[in-house]
């Protein structure tokens, strides 16, 4: 396995919850160093465009808005095998299905509110990292 970026978003639901802190204790606790880190406030015209890939799904426009809620942690994070460690350490999208000892089992309310978003590939990884960080920033 090769050390790989990923991208992650701790949620307006997390992060009014005062959770950041928990979920990003958890992300180091699982071996990821933390490359690029801020929090931010996305417009509508940015979270459509982030989640443009679920455009056409029912739940598009209760996703924009629920992202547009309020505050966000965007990371950058490098490990081995990042992406898939991070979906393993998120849990399943549905809180109702994730595992023990996940974030989403401590933290989501539920399918929509789900406390952390987490790259699904390499090139989503890519394009979504560029989507917040410039090429210094992810040095
Ligand atoms: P994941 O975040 O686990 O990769 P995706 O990519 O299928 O899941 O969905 C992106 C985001 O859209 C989810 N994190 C969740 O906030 C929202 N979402 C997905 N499926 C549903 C659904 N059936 N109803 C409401 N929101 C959903």
């Amino acid at each position: 396995m090769s050390v790989e970026r990923t991208f992650s978003i701790i949620k307006p639901d997390a992060v009014a919850a005062g959770r950041s802190g928990a979920i990003l204790a958890m992300i180091e606790e699982a071996g990821f160093r933390i490359l690029a880190l801020r929090m931010t406030k996305l417009t509508a015209t940015q979270a459509r465009a982030f989640y443009a890939v679920h455009q056409a799904r029912p739940f598009y426009e209760g996703l924009v808005k629920f992202m547009t809620e309020g505050s966000i942690v965007v990371m950058a994070l490098e490990r081995e095998g990042a992406i898939a460690k991070l979906r393993e350490v998120m849990g399943a999208t549905n809180p109702a299905n994730a595992a023990e000892g996940t974030i989403r089992k401590r933290y989501a309310t539920d399918i929509e509110r789900n406390a952390i978003h987490g790259s699904d590939a390499a090139e989503t990884a890519e394009t979504e990292l560029r989507f917040f960080f410039t090429t210094a920033e992810l040095l």
